[in-house]
């Protein structure tokens, strides 16, 4: 038997796509930057069919390629040339809510939007959100560990995954779903797996932490002068506001950008050099609270306020629209980094001057230091920009990789962020796990 004919006897033949424009939609990310050519794609729906795939693949000593909802930024969910890309999309079934311990079980291909709109109407939601939500699946998430805009308050997926099921490199499956809080029996395998980019096992199921619905909210965006005002006014509203639970940096130029696309009006009378969005959200109207500091600040030039659905909304588009007015003017080179927050200023500065090429715009999550450097008109210098950036980064003690992961993108640099001992850990994880290098080659770890 082929191997296309035992992945058709394992997931149907309607199901393994060969068909190269069918399979083209898998095989290039949604950056348009990360391409690359599969000999199948095939989506199996459950477990048990995830596993036969992955046995079939073993069998033949053909690679793996993992796919959820393919929004990742780091080249990570495109095949690589001759491997079966693994689409979990199909895996698509949403668990009851368990309300007594305040968590669900969900198949990994759940989109972030259906996982919310699944488990809102119980007074739970999910700690992790992100302007990807109508796309990206919780398998992806998890692999990739993503963050997002609320780790100030709840953490990364990290904190929200307490179990997973999962296929290895030879089909065997791993499943630790009771998501007991406190669970000390040896190694934390689903921790390990999770921020695996892949590398591991595939997802093809977790438990998920909810947390209470919040449902008063209030959003400031707020201007102020430049990357340490911001700083400043996220550490006084983190002591003064125990409902905070975002607080996004952008700039002068990104507004400008994002306007041009969205067509939004200008924020304020004022242009401004930089602006921070703060989100509130408690069980009682914490607008008060957060107006009293806004009126206090000796940082804030110029605040707009807004309670309701549509005005936050209208808010956060400033901050939301960026990556996609971003690539509405060209394929950008993309970084997502990490400062300690007290050089993240100095960062913010520097950067400009250390970017050989292009266009930056910066933006991102204050509070983790979490910067997104996007370069535009710098494709063809992709690797010069990258370089100069994440050594920039490396010098202040930073990651290379704040919440998007390694992928393909970075795995070079990955020294930059990891001792030399941490990566032979990891390499020998990997060995045991998967010693032929079948799940996600090339992803993650950089080549011997
Ligand atoms: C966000 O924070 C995402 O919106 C995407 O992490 C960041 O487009 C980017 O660079
Ligand atoms: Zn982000």
């Amino acid at each position: 038997m082929t191997l296309l004919d035992s992945l058709a006897a394992a997931v149907g033949p309607e199901h393994v796509i060969a068909d190269a424009s069918m399979r083209a939609s898998y095989e290039t990310d949604w950056t348009g930057r990360f391409t690359g050519r599969a000999v199948v794609a095939v989506r199996p729906r459950d477990t048990a069919e995830v596993a036969a795939v992955v046995r079939c693949c073993a069998e033949a000593g053909v690679a793996v390629c993992i796919q959820g909802g393919n929004t990742g930024l780091v080249g990570g969910s495109v095949p690589v040339d001759g491997s079966v890309l693994l689409s979990l999309a199909r895996l698509d079934r949403v668990g009851e809510v368990d309300a007594v311990a305040g968590q669900v079980t969900v198949d990994a291909g759940v989109t972030l939007a259906r996982l919310q709109k699944h488990v809102r109407p119980l007074g739970f939601d999910v700690g992790v959100d992100f302007a990807a939500r109508e796309s990206c699946t919780v398998g992806g998430m998890a692999a990739t560990n993503a963050g997002g805009e609320r780790v100030l308050r709840y953490g990364t997926m990290r904190a929200q995954v307490l179990g997973v099921e999962a296929v290895l490199a030879d089909g065997t499956v791993v499943t630790r779903l009771h998501g007991l809080p406190k669970d000390n029996t040896g190694y934390d395998v689903v921790s390990l797996l999770v921020g695996a980019e892949g590398t591991l096992g595939v997802l093809t199921r977790l438990r998920i932490r909810l947390v209470p619905l919040l449902a008063v909210r209030t959003v400031a965006l707020v201007a102020v002068d430049d990357t340490a005002a911001a700083v400043r006014l996220v550490q006084q509203a983190r002591d003064a506001l125990p409902s905070l639970e975002a607080a996004e940096l952008f700039f002068a130029d990104g507004v400008a950008l994002v306007r041009r696309h969205t067509g939004l009006p200008a924020p304020f009378a004022d242009e401004h050099p930089a602006y921070l969005l703060l989100e509130c959200a408690g069980r009682d109207d914490p607008s008060e609270n957060l107006l009293a500091l806004l009126e206090s600040s000796a940082d804030v030039r110029d605040a707009t306020v807004a309670s309701d659905a549509r005005g936050r909304h209208a808010l956060w588009q400033y901050r939301e629209a960026h990556t996609e007015s971003i690539n509405a003017e060209g394929v950008p080179v993309k970084l997502d980094v990490a400062v300690p927050l007290r050089a993240l200023a100095d960062c913010v500065a520097k950067l400009p001057s250390v970017i050989p090429t292009g266009r930056p715009i910066l933006f991102g999550h204050v509070n983790e230091g979490n910067l997104h450097v996007n370069v535009l008109d710098a494709r063809d210098d992709a690797h010069a920009v990258c370089d100069a950036v994440l050594r920039l980064v490396a010098s202040y003690g930073g990651s290379i990789s704040a919440e998007h992961g390694v992928g393909r993108a970075k795995q070079e640099w990955l020294g930059l962020s990891r001792s030399v001992e941490e990566i032979a850990m990891m390499r020998a994880i990997k060995t045991a796990l998967d010693p032929r290098g079948l799940l996600n080659p090339g992803v993650l770890l950089p080549p011997e």
